[in-house]
């Protein structure tokens, strides 16, 4: 009897082996399928300035505040299921307010505003989920709440995680996640970051900008890559700036880093790039008699930046993280025209009309001939007949 246990056991084990490996296997490759994964992406940094608190209601800049809530810097990164960031602050003795522990008659909230859909006019001012790690001044411990909010002003908690404890007081940071899968796994989302007091009627904000993930792709080029140009004279290319669908940003060119001698000028610098995705502009490339006669490579920068768009309240307004990109431009800088060069130019371009006259003359020419040659002829007749008259004259006078 023990041998067929031990077969349905075996069979058993194998199957649930199979089964295991089934889900492991198939779980991403359907994910991938329904293309609904959240994108991933590695370590990014945004910057946030020092000082710089709202006064929630009024929408205008407080000269002081909490440092606790003065956001310094984040650092957010994502594998496609969470979005993990870390939100820096000054650490003490810098931070003149304790960080973990707000006073009790203040509450405290570290959070991200979620916009999922990538559409404002969904949720409240466009957002749709919020993240925020809250104090309870009741259990003196920090709770992590995760809310979806509606169209029409509704607020539905998600999820509540009491006694959260990745905030560092001595560090300086408070470290806060979403689960995108909750967030129903956006391909395209915005998020910003914020820590604000409430204390009685005064509502403190700090805030990053709104941040694009992922961030849109936008290209520069030129028409043509490379240009040729004498030293001392100019050339013109052509600069075009491309916006993905659905964004119309407002570009700002120049360029760097320009050798002695060569100067760029965009005739338009600053563009606004139209709903069909491309704009242009002439560029003139000026070089110096003296300029060194060697290739040069120039960079174009484009920052291409939005509107600033209302957040919670028509009071506040918030800027979108900008973008820049480069293209290289090689200018090829020949010798100077020298006098000789100049002489060669001028026969050049007289050469066309000279052509012309002589065209024009060829084709005269048997005309002018067959006129000149009956003129000659009709003038040698006349002389004949003439020399015959004076003969008959002659023969006349002397018979008389
Ligand atoms: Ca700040
Ligand atoms: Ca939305």
């Amino acid at each position: 009897m023990e041998f067929p246990i031990c077969i349905v056991l075996g069979s058993l084990l194998a199957i649930l082996v199979i089964v295991l490996l089934l889900a492991t296997f198939i779980q991403p490759s359907e994910v991938q399928a329904n293309g609904t994964a959240s994108p991933s992406f590695s370590l990014k940094e945004i910057t946030d300035e020092s000082f710089d608190w709202l006064d929630f209601w009024r929408g205008k800049q407080y000269g002081e505040g909490p440092t606790s809530i003065d956001i310094r810097s984040v650092n957010y990164f994502s594998n496609g299921k969470f979005l993990n960031a870390t939100i820096w602050f000054p650490k003490p003795p810098l931070s003149n307010s304790s960080l973990a522990i707000p006073q009790n008659d203040s509450k405290i909230d570290y959070g991200m505003y979620i916009d999922a859909d990538f559409d404002n006019k969904t949720g409240i001012e466009g957002i749709d989920y919020v993240i925020e790690i809250q104090w309870d001044n009741s259990t003196k411990k920090w709770n992590r709440v995760v809310e979806e909010w509606a169209t029409n002003t509704n607020v539905k908690i998600l999820s509540k995680e009491q006694n959260y404890t990745d905030i560092s007081e001595n560090e300086g940071y408070v470290s806060i996640y979403a689960d995108l899968n909750m967030l129903t796994s956006p391909v395209r989302y915005k998020v910003i970051f914020y820590a604000q007091e409430i204390k009685g009627k005064t509502w403190t904000i700090d805030h990053t900008e709104w941040l694009y993930i992922p961030p849109p792709k936008f290209t520069i080029s030129t028409l043509p890559g490379s240009v040729d140009v004498r030293a001392g004279e100019n050339s013109t290319v052509e600069v075009s700036v491309k916006s993905d669908e659905g964004f119309e940003p407002a570009v700002l060119l120049y360029s760097a880093n320009q050798s002695e001698g060569v100067k760029l000028d965009f005739k338009y610098d600053r563009l606004k790039i139209p709903s069909y995705g491309v704009a242009s502009t002439p560029l003139v490339i000026s070089t110096h008699q003296n300029a060194s006669q060697q290739p040069y490579t120039a960079t174009i920068f484009a920052n291409f930046t939005f509107p600033n768009e209302k957040f919670i309240t028509p009071l506040l307004q918030v800027k979108s993280q900008s973008i820049e990109e480069q293209a290289s431009l090689t200018v090829k800088i020949d010798e100077p025209v020298t006098f000789i060069d100049q002489i060669s130019d001028f026969w050049q371009k007289l050469g066309s009309p000279i052509n012309f006259v002589y065209v024009i003359a060829a084709a005269l020419a048997p005309f002018v001939y067959a006129l000149v040659k009956r003129s000659l002829e009709k003038h040698r007749i006349k002389s004949k007949g003439e020399q015959l008259r004076d003969q008959l004259k002659d023969e006349n006078h002397s018979k008389s």
